[in-house]
């Protein structure tokens, strides 16, 4: 990692979570499957043995995987841990990462888990030397499912968009909003001292802008954010499909992870026009999630053919937030990690 920069990611194939957890420099370890919780249903917190950590993450998506590969982000100062409620918080005298889990049995729906997730996220960030939130992601089961006339993805952005109606903290950040097949609802972000600098893709209109035939709330996110820490920035890549205006293109999985990858990077080459530095060379880190576990060896062999070697990637099963979109993806550009960096 660069002295200047406090922030740096990597993919390890180790899947032992607790021996990361034990290093004092790890901000976060994220796991894409879900850790079993004995915690009866209807109890807000879902307690496991790693709840107790706010740096360990587990999204709850399907995995299909032997190997139980995890995201690390590491930190140039030791790490901070406190709970309050049920916000976990991690910190460092320049960030924050939050972990909020919410049993969504103990919400009537999910339009109000997400009104009450973030409200408790804006109330906690009112208080937090890191008041903006900077990259969010957001995880919850049965995305596409129908509840009256909105599917639970537009509750989702209607609760989003009570929580943050009038709130100048909210300087609309990068997001990630994915279908699970586990109960929780799964809240994570890394906010800062000052904002990202928000970045929109010329492609695509931004999705504050939505038409409503989209939903009654437009979705509340920027298509990317870069950000500065130190001498180095970094750019957030929001969940990325294959819209192209604001409508969704190609019926097969390879066409829409084409245009899915034309999107990504149109936008980096917007943020690196309104963008006083450089990035980083190379794309760290691209997330792919694709509907249909059966897409994945094709999705993975495309990413081999046209990635470069150096980035990083994992494909994941998850549901995308309307239901004609196959593949979604998602990137970082900031510093990887030193190989084995603090390992004894
Ligand atoms: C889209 O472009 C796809 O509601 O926070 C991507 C990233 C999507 C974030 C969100 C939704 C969200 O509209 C969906």
């Amino acid at each position: 990692m660069l002295p200047s920069s406090p922030l740096c990611v990597d993919i390890v194939p180790n899947g032992d979570i607790n021996r990361h957890l034990a290093e004092p420099n790890v901000l976060a370890v994220i796991r894409s499957d879900r850790v079993s919780s004995s915690v009866p249903q209807g109890v807000a917190y879902a307690a496991n043995s790693e709840s107790l950590d706010p740096r360990a993450i587990s999204v709850g998506l399907a995995t299909d995987q032997e190997s139980l590969p995890l995201e690390v982000w590491r930190t140039s100062t030791p790490v901070t841990i406190e709970q309050h409620g049920l916000l976990g918080i991690a910190s460092t005298p320049m960030l924050t990462l939050g972990r909020l889990i919410l049993s969504e049995a103990a919400f009537p729906d999910i339009e109000i888990a997400s009104e009450v997730g973030y409200r408790t996220i804006l109330d906690y960030l009112r208080v937090s030397p890191h008041p903006y939130l900077v990259r969010v992601w957001n995880y919850f089961p049965n995305i596409n499912r129908r509840i009256g006339t909105l599917d639970r993805y537009q509750r989702f952005c209607l609760g989003r968009s009570r929580a943050i109606n009038g709130t100048t903290l909210w300087q609309t950040p990068a997001a990630t909003a994915i279908g699970t097949h586990s109960p929780d609802f799964v809240l994570f972000f890394l906010a800062a001292a000052s904002p990202g600098l928000r970045v929109e893709n010329p492609r695509q209109v931004a999705a504050d802008q939505y038409p409503l035939r989209y939903g009654p709330r437009q979705p509340s996110f920027a298509r990317a954010t870069a950000k500065t820490w130190g001498e180095s920035t970094h750019l957030y890549i929001s969940g990325t499909a294959s819209i192209v205006g604001h409508e969704s293109k190609h019926d097969h999985v390879i066409n829409q992870l084409e245009e899915a990858m034309r999107n990504l990077y149109a936008l980096v080459t917007q943020a690196t026009q309104v963008l006083m530095r450089p990035l980083p060379d190379t794309l760290t880190y691209l997330k792919v999630y694709v509907r249909h576990p059966e897409h994945r060896q094709q999705v993975r062999d495309y990413l081999d053919q046209t990635l470069d070697a150096a980035t990083l990637r994992m494909v994941l099963t998850g549901d995308i937030c309307r239901s004609d979109l196959l593949v979604e993806v998602e990137g970082i550009y900031a510093e990887r990690c030193p190989a084995n960096e603090g390992w004894t």
